[in-house]
């Protein structure tokens, strides 16, 4: 079978992107390029007037429509009907009805079929060879693409470092500004030597956990995680865990858990109660994950993984990071593309550039996340992780900056929190008065800094040097009107 996609469904050099391995689709529909080997027999030609619309805008129309007005149109023709099985749009059409806002169901392998409850001796097809769509098979490419070669063929110079353990020395002198994965750190955790997911299954069956949109009980999250052919299958991503699995974390005789050493204090920790969203259990199935984002508030971050396998390619904070659209003042980050997606048409020139790390994370060993980084998380395999937001004494002044400067982008906080910067310094003035002032001082410097480089690129300098005025606006000032580096032209 000829593979002629034309976007994300590479034609050539498919051994490099792990899309030789997808199988037939179940309905026999082809991808787009096929059509001009098949001697005129094309689905499309039977939809009437409809046949004027790309197949792009004819999935959005259809988006509008319900469970029974979505069937229907199946019924018209061939085309529709295998337009009309795409299951994202049934995805949309579960999360809208009150099946959607149950915590438990019976999932029978895919959204529609939950949504009409068909188990799967009453899922029947019919065979769709001449109907030829890119929009209807990359999904499927998507949900299959094998991630084997992610794993296989990592740059040498790529590679993420890998270390039994580190102080906190060394971490402080040499590695808060770089990505490692510590191999043996949390082998002791109780957390790593009793969970997986058939032991947390047996004892959080009906407790309700929250997976992206959705709050499921565990028992369903599984046999969805078991059996689905998501793109993006459903995250659980749940940042109340502890207190739903009533968990000691940190001390005592009973902790599942507690934070790696090497990353020595943790400042947000000054915050108490009032410290932002900071934690997480992620379990997820083999191709979920979290696509290009950097944490939230200039903070770092540490990730376990429990069982499971992730494969993570990061980037130094001023990349620009292909496929990755960022604001000019860095608040909105679109990423458009699904992982799988992104994996096709993207991994092979990301991991071409400068400042490229890659690692796989296994079962037992941690990955940092230094701040600001960039990053993309896929499971390889099935899996559990814990995860922790922090702010190392390295980073504090990119903390303080991020509060101060970027208000606007501060996030998970409680809406009790109306100063997010003022409440910071109070507890680090507190605490730690010396560290603050040397926080401060750095801001400071960092803010000459950009002043001095924009006034070199606009030609500032010479009248500085001649003893003119232009520059002697300067001031060592706290506002918010500071320059960024992309606003240097
Ligand atoms: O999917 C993952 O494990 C990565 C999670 C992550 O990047 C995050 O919690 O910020
Ligand atoms: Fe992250």
């Amino acid at each position: 079978m000829l593979d002629l996609g034309t976007s994300g469904c590479p034609v050539t050099d498919t051994s490099a992107t792990g899309a030789s391995s997808i199988p037939p689709h179940p309905l026999g529909l082809k991808p787009l390029g096929n059509k001009y080997f098949a001697g005129g027999n094309d689905a499309r030609e039977s939809m009437g007037a409809l046949q004027a619309l790309p197949d792009e805008m004819l999935m959005l129309l259809v988006e509008y429509l319900d469970c029974r007005s979505l069937r229907r149109l199946g019924y018209a023709c061939r085309f529709l009907y295998a337009l009309s099985l795409s299951d994202d749009l049934w995805k949309s059409i579960f999360l809208e009805s009150d099946l959607g806002k149950k915590l438990s169901f019976d999932w029978h392998g895919s959204w529609r079929s939950t949504v009409l409850g068909l188990p799967a001796e009453r899922q029947h097809y019919l065979e769709c060879r001449n109907v030829y769509s890119d929009v209807l098979h990359r999904p499927f490419v998507c949900g299959h693409i094998s991630l084997s070669h992610l794993t296989s063929g990592i740059p040498v110079a790529n590679e993420i470092s890998r270390f039994p353990d580190l102080s906190y020395s060394e971490f402080a002198e040499k590695w808060s500004n770089k990505p490692f994965i510590l191999t043996e750190c949390i082998r002791p955790w109780p957390a790593y030597r009793s969970w997986d997911l058939e032991t947390l299954r047996k004892l959080f069956a009906e407790t309700s956990f929250r997976a992206e949109a959705v709050d499921w009980t565990f028992e369903t999250y599984v046999k969805y995680m078991a059996n689905n052919c998501d793109e993006s299958p459903l995250y659980l991503f749940d940042r109340k865990f502890a207190e739903k699995m009533k968990l000691e974390i940190e001390s005592g005789e009973d902790a599942a858990y507690w934070k790696p050493e090497c990353f020595g204090p943790d400042l947000f920790e000054l915050l108490g109660s009032e410290r932002p969203a900071h934690r997480w259990l992620i379990i997820g199935p083999e191709r979920s994950g979290s696509t290009f984002h950097k944490d939230p508030n200039a903070t770092s971050a540490w990730n376990a993984v429990i069982q499971g396998t992730k494969y993570w390619i990061m980037f130094p904070p001023t990349a620009d990071v292909p496929g990755v659209y960022v604001s000019r003042d860095g608040g909105e980050v679109t990423s458009p593309l699904s992982i799988a997606e992104w994996l096709l048409e993207f991994h092979a020139e990301a991991r071409r550039l400068p400042g490229c790390r890659e690692g796989v994370c296994k079962s037992g060993e941690i990955l940092h996340v230094p701040s600001g980084w960039w990053h993309l998380v896929v499971n390889l395999e099935a899996g559990i992780a814990l995860t922790q937001n922090f702010v190392p004494k390295s980073h504090l002044a990119d903390v303080l900056s991020f509060l101060r400067d970027k208000a606007d982008q501060v996030s998970g906080f409680d809406e009790g929190v109306t100063d997010p910067y003022a409440l910071f310094v109070q507890r680090l003035a507190e605490v730690y008065p010396d560290l603050l002032e040397s926080g401060l001082k750095e801001l400071a410097e960092r803010q000459l800094s950009k002043k001095r480089r924009w006034d070199l690129a606009v030609g500032n300098v010479a009248d500085e040097e001649q003893g003119g005025k232009k520059t002697a606006g300067f001031s060592f000032g706290f506002g918010s009107d500071d320059l960024e580096d992309d606003e240097i032209p």
